[in-house]
């Protein structure tokens, strides 16, 4: 038998120590689900096989086990969380409890500018803080961003949400970019929460905030997409992804610092208008951006983020920021 008639094409769902679960679509369009290892060759290339890759996986020997052997070019890939071929972000943010940690999002919304996938963010636990939660949506909307302000408890706002998902993903099949959405957030934001008061079917584990901290406990342990439809029958996938901890963005070297202000959506109309043409849109006369801030175009709360971000990307030097980004082993990279 020739080797390619034990090919099969999936999409990875889940990666966990090395297994990977791979959703196989078969020729006669019926799906099946495997686990498998990928070939050694990928640890050797330094890349990693990562949740919403689209793979070929062939059968091993007498065909028993299944192994992936190839990794299809990314439409993007994203570090935190760990995965390929993302269309949307969702970025959960509570209101309260945990307190809205902005800068972390503002720290996600540039990654995931960098890496073109569409942020959506929606303003978590509005039942708790409605003032807070209005903000949130009010910071984000001015920056460009689409916001909604939901609560998994009264169910406010998540009948707006379901339908920009529905609309997403019938436009994604429309435009042959099936969507592939993530729910984003630090632990205890409600990401499992939400999405099961979305899609019932789904009815993810979640925990409880730490009473004293009033941390998330980490209850979501790894990455896993799950298969939807829509109610008038568009597929898509939607992941529910651990959370964030306080350490996963205090190495932040994922862009030079240069890059940065391109990366902020709200900026970019100003980018070039400046006076200086090395200006850094910190603190210098002329800058248009300080300018649109002024003119109240710019939320305060995003230039102070910025200023933040940009002041811990500049103290690193680029030579160590590059060695960092390239060193560290593909498992590590992945965290
Ligand atoms: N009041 C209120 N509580 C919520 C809401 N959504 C989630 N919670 C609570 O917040 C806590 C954390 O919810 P999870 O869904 O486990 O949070 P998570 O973001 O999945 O957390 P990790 O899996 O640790 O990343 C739970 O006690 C939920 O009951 C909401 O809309 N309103
Ligand atoms: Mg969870
Ligand atoms: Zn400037």
């Amino acid at each position: 038998m020739d080797n390619r008639s034990n090919e099969k094409h999936g999409i990875i769902t889940k990666g966990i120590g090395g297994l990977y679960g791979v959703r196989l679509t078969c020729s006669d369009g019926s799906t099946e689900y495997i686990e498998c290892r990928a070939r050694g060759r990928f640890r050797h290339d330094g890349m990693s096989p990562l949740p919403g890759d689209d793979v070929t996986v062939i059968a091993d020997g007498d065909g028993a086990e299944y192994v992936i052997d190839d990794i299809l070019p990314r439409c993007s890939s994203l570090l935190r969380p760990p995965m390929a071929n993302l269309t949307h972000l969702f970025l959960l943010i509570p209101s309260c409890r945990p307190k809205p940690d902005l800068l972390t999002a503002d720290k996600i919304t540039a990654i995931a500018e960098h890496a073109g996938v569409e942020t959506v963010v929606v303003a978590g636990k509005a039942d708790m803080d409605a003032e807070s939660a209005e903000n949130i949506k009010d910071i984000y909307s001015m920056a460009g961003y689409r916001t909604f302000a939901v609560s998994a408890v009264t169910g406010e706002g998540t009948a707006e949400l379901l339908s920009y998902i529905s609309a997403s993903a019938e436009e994604g099949v429309k435009s042959g970019r099936p969507m592939r959405a993530a729910f984003a957030g630090v632990s205890g934001a409600g990401k499992s929460t939400l999405m099961s008061a979305l899609f019932p079917k789904l009815s993810l584990a979640t925990g409880g905030l730490s009473r004293k901290t009033e941390r998330g406990r980490h209850t979501t342990r790894t990455v896993e997409l799950f298969p939807l439809e829509t109610g008038s029958g568009a597929f898509f996938y939607l992941a529910d992804t651990p959370g964030f901890s306080m350490l996963d963005f205090t190495r932040y070297n994922f862009f030079a610092s240069d890059e940065l202000a391109g990366n902020f959506r709200e900026f970019a109309e100003a980018l070039g208008e400046c006076r200086y043409t090395k200006c850094t849109h910190t603190k210098e006369e002329g800058c248009a951006v300080i300018e649109k801030l002024e003119r109240g175009e710019i939320h305060v709360s995003r230039h102070e983020n910025f200023k933040l971000i940009y002041a811990e990307l500049k103290q690193k030097p680029e030579w160590k920021r590059l060695r960092e980004a390239e060193a560290l082993p593909p498992k590590k990279r992945m965290r």
